[in-house]
């Protein structure tokens, strides 16, 4: 019997030898780093703004059901849910009070089964959010904890008595003001880095991971094909909560380096993926403040079994100083530094995930293109790279016909906790409530959570009831349904780029060489894959360019992939790129 099983390993051993010279001569790579993941396109929806159908204003589950033709119109693999669990909604479901439940404005379990299996049904997977750094305050942990000093779940949360006469440490919270709230009950405090409504989960406990792994197993057992791990690298903090001295004189956040990437992080992370992630084909994308390349690999190299990927927030803050809140121009080279340093990093090791905008940022085409003049040309110049860099895409909802920042044209539009917050704090600090707005019309996360824009009727057909938010009152021009009806539509330009990953491996696999490295205008590289070679042009500015082919480049008749104009297939040494025009050439 053993006989025969070594027999056969050697033989198999010989045949993949063999298969691997072969193709290796015809010029094709083998990667053995293959994965559905990486070829993936993920589709980002925040449920409360994507469709209402019942007209109560809140977008929900039977919503998105309705409109899974249209995503796989688009072409899309799978989508990312931001969370759907029961939740008061103090932060927009971010807050859990129950990780087996739905929330109540979005439907039901059964609802839920159905979206899953109407997805799966057309070929999608769905991802779910993660968010087990912290529950509601209404999660019946939080209240068994709070209930006394020696309740059996008091170790599930971080409780501290006070430092002389105030919080255990000079911490602050992501929201503003210190991360400890004083609860009268025990006389203690319990940590929140984020709201107050948002306790923070001590890992340190093994009772709690259990608990998250067996949540975990739950969700992945019903059939969901991944995570995206809310603040996943904020779940171990420094034994002893130490003050922040230094971060304090530095103002901002105070005491994140006793917790960003802390020290059992990831110990929990394998512990994770040998008890959970490993037992299932799923995607694992972590969210991740505060880590550099180098902290990265950590995360996500193949050999530390962990997560997959990461998003990073380096190129999210190339515009502003200090804090989000302090916005300064940003420049494309710090864009293409910051991509190609990423690249490099991860490059053979890891994976990397591409996101220009989410849930908590402004619009790309407002902030990176120009939602203007060039509204449409610019989206699609993003939406190539996005779609043509190495790494996982995630389109954020709307983004795909172009929707933009809102005007918000006072205080009581916004919605989110963050903006609200802030604005009750610079309100205190003395700032007029005309320079808080101009800051928050450029920054506040409400500008991605107004109303996806399906059409030009009430509401941009969102809702028939009155919207929880304000719709963008640009939806006229900006809809689903106009832009299904022009070929030339920022939405027929994202379903060509898709489509053109799955056509050609290099889009998803090729290896990167910038070009033009130090142009501030010019964002341009090659992809190589085995024999496969693509070009990749992009006009970051307003202003006609010239740009020049390497040799080898344009005497190897390219042919034209995909552009935003009206381009000639063969391309000379010398073009001008037109403002905000991008093309893509196989060679
Ligand atoms: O949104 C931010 C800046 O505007 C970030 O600081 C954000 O708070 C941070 O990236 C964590 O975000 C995630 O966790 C938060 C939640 O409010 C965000 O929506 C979520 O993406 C707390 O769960
Ligand atoms: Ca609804």
């Amino acid at each position: 019997m053993f006989c025969i099983a070594s027999n056969a390993y050697c033989f198999c051993k010989i045949y993949v030898i063999l298969f691997i010279r072969y193709t290796l001569l015809k010029g094709e790579v083998i990667d053995l780093h293959k994965k559905w993941w990486k070829e993936a396109v993920v589709y980002q929806i925040y449920p409360r703004s994507f469709y209402d159908s019942n007209g109560d204003g809140i977008g929900d589950l039977p919503g998105i059901i309705e409109k899974l033709d249209y995503l796989q119109e688009l072409g899309v693999d799978v989508i990312w849910l931001n969370p759907i669990y029961k939740s008061p909604n103090a932060d927009n479901g971010y807050d859990i009070s129950d990780y087996y439940d739905i929330m109540d404005e979005f439907g039901t379990m059964e609802d839920f089964d159905r979206l899953l299996n109407e997805a799966h049904k057309r070929g999608i997977k769905i991802v779910m959010d993660l968010v087990v750094n912290h529950t509601s305050d209404e999660h019946k942990w939080f209240l068994e904890s709070r209930k006394s000093k020696d309740s059996p779940y008091r170790n599930f949360y971080f409780w501290r008595p006070g430092k002389n006469g105030g919080p255990p440490n000079n911490w602050t919270s992501f929201f503003g003001g210190p991360a400890w709230e004083y609860d009268p009950q025990t006389g203690e405090y319990y940590l929140h880095l984020f709201a107050t409504k948002q306790p923070d989960l001590n890992w340190d406990n093994p009772q709690v991971r259990q608990e998250v792994y067996k949540m975990m197993k739950w969700w992945l057992d019903k059939g969901i094909d991944g995570f995206r791990m809310d603040v996943i690298n904020l779940i171990s903090k420094v034994e002893g909560l130490p003050d922040d001295r230094e971060g304090e004189k530095k103002g901002g956040l105070v005491g994140f380096k006793y917790y960003a990437n802390g020290p059992r992080v990831h110990e929990y992370l394998q512990e994770m993926n040998r008890l959970v992630l490993s037992k299932y084909d799923i995607m694992t994308v972590g969210e991740t403040p505060f880590v550099t390349p180098e902290i990265a690999k950590l995360y996500v190299e193949y050999d530390r079994n962990e997560l997959n990927m990461l998003f990073h927030f380096e190129h999210m803050d190339i515009d502003c100083e200090g804090s989000k809140w302090n916005v300064k121009p940003w420049k494309l080279i710090d864009l293409k530094r910051i991509m190609y340093k990423w690249y490099l990093a991860l490059k053979d090791k890891g994976w990397n995930s591409l996101y220009l905008n989410n849930h908590d940022q402004p619009r790309m085409v407002s902030r990176f293109g120009n939602d203007n003049l060039y509204r449409v040309e610019s989206a699609k110049l993003l939406a190539t790279l996005l779609h043509t860099w190495q790494g996982t895409p995630y389109i954020y909802q709307g983004e795909e016909i172009g929707m933009t920042n809102c005007k918000f044209e006072s205080i009581d539009e916004f919605r989110d906790i963050e903006t609200l917050n802030f604005y009750r704090e610079m309100n205190k600090k003395g700032m007029s409530d005309n320079d808080i707005l101009e800051i928050l019309n450029k920054r506040s996360r409400d500008h991605a959570r107004t109303p996806m824009q399906w059409d030009d009727s009430k509401n941009a057909g969102f809702t028939k009831g009155t919207p929880w938010i304000k719709v963008n009152p640009n939806y006229k021009e900006i809809n689903v349904k106009k832009a299904l009806a022009d070929k030339n539509s920022v939405f027929y330009y994202y379903k060509k780029l898709i489509q053109l990953r799955k056509m050609y491996p290099v889009v998803v696999y090729g290896d990167v060489q910038m070009l033009y490295e130090n142009d501030e205008k010019i964002f341009s590289y090659t992809r190589s894959y085995g024999s496969d070679k693509l070009l990749v042009v992009m006009n970051f500015s307003e202003e006609e360019v010239e740009f020049c082919a390497p040799k080898e480049i344009f005497s190897n008749q390219p042919e034209l992939l995909i552009s935003n104009y009206e381009a000639e297939d063969d391309i000379q040494q010398k073009i001008v790129l037109k403002p905000y025009e991008s093309r893509v050439y196989k060679i």
